[in-house]
C-alpha cells in the first residue's frame, strides 16, 4: 500500500478478474477508507496505465453503486420471472437452501441439484472454490466450457494432446508473422491489441469474415466466409507444399499421419479454397508465404470453434505449424489459451477439488440444459453462480419457460438483478473483486498478479467461496475440505511459486519466468504417440475423421443471412448492459449489413429490421457497412434481455446449435432472414 502526498489517499494493487486476455493491472485510489477512483496501473506490463473503456465506466459507476448492487438475500414472494422479492436474513436463505438441497440429497436424488457457473469472476477461489461443494454433495455440473469453447479444446487436443499450453506472448520478439485466427482483441482483449500487437515485429495476417479494428491493421486480412477456415487451412498448406515450405524433418520427427492428410493438401489448390471461402487466390498465397518464411506464431480465437464445424476448423487450423515445424522454437507456437497449471505450475484441481466428487452423474452441455430442466421429474434445483443464462445461453424464449416451471428451485448468486436472477426462487447478493483477496492468473499472458481487498462488501454481501462455506455449515456437511479459509488456499496455492500472498500484493502483477519461456520446447505431446497427431486415432474413436477435413460448411440458402454475434466492446458477455453510461453509447441494439444485403432488402442506415428464425424474431436498427461481408450480418452479444422491448435478445434466434465436437455451442453457425418491417 502506498501513501501518497495527500495524507489521506492510499493506493491499492489489484488485478481485473474479467474473462479477458488482458487480466490488467488496477490501481484503486482510496481516499478516507473508501474507493475514490479504480484507474490502471501504470507499471502493469499488459495495460500500462489503463484499463478498457467497459470497466472504467464499470468499475467506477454500477460496480460501487449500493442501489444497483444485490446487498441482502431475497426471497420471491410473486410469479417466478416478475422481479418480486423481499429481503431474508442470510440465516433464513441458507435454512431455506440447504432444507431444499439435504431433501433431494436424503431421497438419492442428489443429480436432480443443478449448478452452472463460469467466469462471472475469473479470480482462483471465487471462480472454482464453490465447486468442492457440488463436487461432495454429487450435484450435476453444467460443462462450464460448453457455453464457450469446449470444441476447440476438444479439437485441439487431438492434435497436441493439450489445449491450455500455447506460447508464451513475450516470444513473439523473436516471430516474422503471427496470424490470429478468429479472435477479435480490438473487443476481447484490448490492450493485448493495443500494445501486444503493434509492437509485434513481423507480418500480422488477421482471418475475420468482420473487417474489425484488429483486422483492419493487419498487413494482411483474411475474410473467409464463416464456416470456411478449414478450406482456407488446406489451401494454404497447398501453397506451402508448391513452395517448398513444409518441414519435412520435422514431419517425419515429431508427427504421426501426414500420409493420410497429404492427399487432401493436394486437392485443395488456393484457388479452389479461395472459390470455397471468398478470399481471393493471391491473398492465400501471400498469407502462406508470410507464414511459411517462419518463425511464426498462431493464435486461435475462442470464435473460430463457435461455429457448427468449430472443432474441426481448430484441428485444421493447427496443421499449419504441424507441417512446418513451427512449435517449440522461439517466436513460433499455436495459443490458444494458457492455463495457470500448464505454463505456471499452479495446482488448479486444488480449488475444486474434483476427487471429492460423489456418484457418477457425468456433466451436462448448456446446450441440452433447457430440454433437461424440462424433462427432469419433478421437484429440482438449479444453483447460479457467476453466469448468466437467461443472457447468455441458446433458445433463449423456451429457457426462460423452463425458468418459469413452479417445481424447479432456483438459487442466483450474482452482484445484480440480472435477468437470471429475476427467475430465482432465493437471490444471493455476492461480493466483487473490489471486496476481498485472491488470485487473478490471464489465460493469455503467462501473469500471476494479486486481487486485493480495497473496500467491505456493500450491505451484507459476500464472496462466492464464503457463501458455499456457510450453506455447507447450513447442511450439517461434514467434509473438513469444504470450509477450508482463504488464506490457507491462497498459501497452497502459491507455495510453488515460491510467493505468498504478502509478497504478492506488495509486488503486483509478476511473471512467474522472468525471461519469454519457449512452451513446447521438449516436443514431447501428451498424445498417445507422444507426437502431434496429424492423424488421430482418438479422434477416430470419438466418431471423428482420423485427420482434419477441408470441406467448407454450406452458406445459407433462400436469402437467409449468417448471423455473428461475438463480443461487444462495451460489454464483458452480459455484465456491464446495467452501467448507464455504457447503455447510453450501445443503445439501441443494432445488425451491420453489406450495403449489398441491405439495399437487396430495401434497408438502409437507420431503419428498422425484423431479425427473425424458426426460435424467434427480434427488431434491430440496422446499419450499413462493407466491414460485414455479404451474406453476413454482425450484431454484437451482451444486452440484457429484460432491458428490450420484447424480452429477448440475439441468443433467442440460436436454436442451441451444437459444434462438431464436445457437445459445445456453435453460436457463430444461426441463421436469420432480415427484412424491412
Ligand atoms: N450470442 C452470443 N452468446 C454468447 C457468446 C457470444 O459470443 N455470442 N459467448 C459465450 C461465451 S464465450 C461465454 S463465456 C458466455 C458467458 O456468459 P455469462 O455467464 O453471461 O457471462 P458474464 O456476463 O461474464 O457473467 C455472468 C454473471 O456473473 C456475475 N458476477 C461477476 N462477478 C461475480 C462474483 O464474484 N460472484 C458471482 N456470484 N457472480 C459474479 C456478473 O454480474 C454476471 O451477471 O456467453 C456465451 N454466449
Ligand atoms: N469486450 C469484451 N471482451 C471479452 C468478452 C466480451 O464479451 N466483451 N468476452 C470474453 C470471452 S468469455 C471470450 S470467450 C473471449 C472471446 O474473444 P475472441 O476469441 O476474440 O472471440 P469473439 O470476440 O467472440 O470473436 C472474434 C472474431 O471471430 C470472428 N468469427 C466468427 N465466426 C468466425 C469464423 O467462422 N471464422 C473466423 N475466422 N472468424 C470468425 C468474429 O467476426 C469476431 O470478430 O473474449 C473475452 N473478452
Ligand atoms: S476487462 Fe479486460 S481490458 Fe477491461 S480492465 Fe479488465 S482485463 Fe483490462
Ligand atoms: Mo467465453
Amino acid at each position: 500500500m502506498d501513501m501518497s502526498d495527500a495524507a489521506t489517499e492510499q493506493s491499492i494493487l489489484t488485478t481485473c478478474p474479467r474473462d479477458c486476455y488482458d487480466s490488467c493491472g488496477i490501481r484503486v485510489v482510496l481516499k478516507d477508507g473508501n474507493i475514490d477512483r479504480v484507474t490502471g496501473d501504470p507499471d502493469h506490463p499488459a495495460n500500462r496505465g489503463s484499463l478498457c473503456g467497459k470497466c472504467t465506466l464499470a468499475y467506477n459507476g454500477v460496480w460501487r453503486d449500493p442501489d444497483a448492487r444485490l446487498t441482502k438475500p431475497l426471497k420471491r414472494i410473486g410469479p417466478k420471472g416478475e422481479g418480486a422479492f423481499t429481503e431474508i436474513s442470510w440465516d433464513e436463505a441458507l435454512r431455506e437452501i440447504a432444507g431444499k438441497l439435504s431433501g433431494l440429497i436424503d431421497a438419492g436424488r442428489a443429480q436432480d441439484i443443478l449448478t452452472a457457473h463460469y467466469t462471472g469472476t475469473c479470480s482462483i477461489i471465487a471462480n472454482q472454490f464453490p465447486m468442492r461443494f457440488f463436487n461432495h454433495i454429487g450435484a450435476t455440473e453444467v460443462e462450464p466450457d460448453s457455453i464457450c469453447n469446449l470444441s476447440g479444446h476438444v479439437g485441439l487436443s487431438y492434435v497436441l494432446g493439450e489445449s491450455a499450453k500455447g506460447f508464451d506472448p513475450r516470444t513473439a520478439k523473436d516471430s516474422q508473422c503471427l496470424i490470429v485466427w478468429g479472435a477479435n482483441p480490438s473487443a476481447s482483449g484490448p490492450h493485448t491489441d493495443k500494445h501486444w500487437l503493434p509492437e509485434f515485429p513481423g507480418t500480422l495476417i488477421v482471418i475475420d469474415p468482420i473487417r474489425t479494428p484488429t483486422a483492419e491493421r493487419a498487413d494482411i486480412h483474411l475474410r473467409p466466409f464463416p464456416g470456411t477456415d478449414a478450406a482456407l487451412a488446406f489451401g494454404m498448406m497447398n501453397a506451402l507444399k508448391a513452395t517448398g515450405k513444409m518441414d519435412a524433418d520435422f514431419i517425419a520427427q515429431h508427427t504421426v499421419g501426414f500420409d493420410e492428410l497429404e492427399p487432401l493438401i493436394d486437392d485443395w489448390s488456393p484457388a479452389r479454397a479461395a472459390e470455397a471461402t471468398g478470399v481471393p487466390e493471391a491473398d492465400i498465397r501471400a498469407a502462406s508465404e508470410a507464414y511459411g518464411a517462419g518463425p511464426s506464431m498462431l493464435w486461435l480465437g475462442q470464435a473460430l470453434c463457435r461455429a457448427p464445424t468449430g472443432g474441426n476448423a481448430f484441428r485444421a487450423a493447427a496443421m499449419l505449424p504441424a507441417v512446418t515445424g513451427n512449435i517449440g522454437k522461439p517466436g513460433t507456437g499455436v495459443n490458444f489459451l494458457n492455463g495457470k497449471g500448464t505454463t505456471r505450475n499452479m495446482e488448479m484441481g486444488y480449488l475444486g477439488r474434483a476427487d471429492l466428487r460423489k456418484g457418477d452423474t457425468p456433466a451436462l452441455s448448456h446446450m441440452d440444459l433447457r430440454e433437461t430442466l424440462e424433462a427432469m421429474p419433478q421437484d429440482k434445483a438449479l444453483i447460479l453462480w457467476n453466469i448468466n443464462i437467461a443472457a447468455s445461453n441458446p433458445d433463449q424464449g423456451r429457457l426462460l419457460d423452463a425458468l418459469r416451471s413452479e417445481d424447479l428451485f432456483t438459487v442466483v448468486a450474482d452482484l445484480f438483478m440480472t435477468d437470471s436472477a429475476r427467475f430465482a426462487d432465493i437471490v444471493l447478493p455476492a461480493a466483487s473483486f473490489l471486496e476481498f483477496d485472491d488470485v487473478v492468473g490471464s489465460y493469455f499472458h503467462l501473469s500471476v498478479g494479486p486481487q486485493t481487498k480495497a473496500i467491505d462488501p456493500p450491505g451484507e454481501a459476500l464472496p462466492n467461496q464464503e457463501i458455499f462455506r456457510r450453506l455447507a455449515r447450513k447442511m450439517g456437511l461434514q467434509e473438513s475440505s469444504l470450509f477450508e479459509e482463504d488464506a490457507a488456499i491462497l498459501a497452497h496455492m502459491l507455495a510453488p511459486l515460491g510467493l505468498t500472498f504478502a509478497d504478492l500484493k506488495e509486488r503486483g502483477t509478476i511473471y512467474p519466468d522472468a525471461e519469454a519461456v519457449v512452451l513446447w520446447e521438449e516436443l514431447d505431446f501428451p498424445t498417445a504417440s507422444g507426437k502431434i497427431e496429424i492423424a488421430s486415432e482418438h479422434a477416430a474413436a470419438d466418431g471423428h475423421p482420423r485427420v482434419a477435413q477441408p470441406d467448407p460448411l454450406a452458406r445459407p440458402a433462400n436469402g437467409r443471412l449468417r448471423l455473428l454475434t461475438p463480443a461487444s466492446e462495451w460489454h464483458m458477455n452480459s455484465s456491464y448492459d446495467n452501467e448507464p453510461r455504457i447503455r447510453n453509447r450501445t443503445d439501441p441494439a443494432t445488425i451491420t449489413l453489406n450495403p449489398k444485403d441491405a439495399s437487396a432488402r430495401g434497408l438502409k442506415a437507420g431503419d428498422t429490421a425484423q431479425v427473425s428464425n424458426d426460435c424467434a424474431s427480434l427488431t434491430l436498427r440496422v446499419l450499413v457497412d462493407d466491414l460485414t461481408p455479404p451474406g453476413v450480418g454482425w450484431a454484437p452479444r451482451g444486452r440484457w434481455p429484460g432491458a428490450a422491448a420484447d424480452g429477448l435478445n440475439v441468443n433467442a434466434l440460436n436454436p442451441g446449435l451444437r459444434s462438431d465436437m464436445g457437445n459445445s455451442t456453435a453460436l457463430h453457425g444461426v441463421e436469420v432472414d432480415v427484412a424491412a418491417m
